[in-house]
């Protein structure tokens, strides 16, 4: 390693050699309890919760440290109609023709369809942006490495922090949606890469057992 650049000592926390497997397990339990919800509750959430989970996110490691996202966290009820009216006109074209025969035939399980009320009834959509490029302080223009492994990454955190704080989640991506950044008002370098729907489930909420089914372990895995 070449240190030309100042470092710093590691603040790491060790854990206990015994505890080390059972917090991994406990963990994991956890995250394996998430589940994907379509029916939300209009019960609100917390900001600060909102804003823990974006915390993590952007700690999330990112190619070079560019950490090439933004995060628009939106509760405000007429910017969530103008993003379901939005997201709607175009689901419906997916749906009504745009999608293959095969793709819709793989969602049919979800039941999912063009309505999207969730984009209304959730307390909060964080609209998440992966930056396609950067800025030096100069202004010129600064290359992002990994974008999508990074911006992936981070939703994953996003993910995570919402789930641990007992919140209910849902990845939207509608088909395009170019229509987020314009309404959002993002710049032009800043891509739409997807919604993380946030609040508590409805009380009748359910979930479609084909998304229960996990391939085996043994077949996602292999040890040398
Ligand atoms: N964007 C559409 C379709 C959709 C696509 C996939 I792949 C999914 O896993 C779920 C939905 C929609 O949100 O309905």
């Amino acid at each position: 390693m070449s240190h030309d650049f100042p470092h710093r000592p590691l603040d790491f926390h060790p854990v206990a050699g015994a505890e080390m497997a059972p917090r991994a397990r406990a963990f994991a339990d956890d995250l394996i309890r998430r589940r994907t919800v379509r029916e939300f509750s209009d019960h609100q959430v917390d900001r600060a919760i909102i804003e823990a989970a974006i915390d993590a996110a952007r700690h999330a490691p990112s190619g070079a440290n560019h950490q090439p996202w933004h995060f628009v966290a939106v509760a405000d009820r007429g910017v969530k109609a103008r993003i379901r009216e939005a997201a709607e006109v175009e689901e419906k074209a997916f749906y009504d023709g745009k999608a293959s025969e095969e793709w819709l035939r793989a969602l049919k399980p979800l039941g999912t369809d063009w309505r999207k009320p969730f984009l209304e009834t959730a307390p909060w959509l964080i609209v998440v942006f992966a930056e396609q490029w950067g800025s030096w302080p100069d202004g010129s223009r600064k290359k992002n490495y990994y974008v999508p492994e990074s911006v992936g990454i981070a939703c994953g955190f996003l993910l995570a922090t919402l789930h641990r704080a007992g919140l209910a989640t849902l990845t939207h991506t509608p088909n395009p949606m170019g229509f987020l950044g314009t309404l959002l008002g993002r710049p032009r370098n800043e891509k739409a890469y997807m919604i993380v729907v946030a609040g508590h489930p409805a009380p009748d909420a359910v979930v479609p057992l084909h998304a229960l089914a996990k391939k085996p372990f043994d077949e996602v895995a292999t040890f040398f």
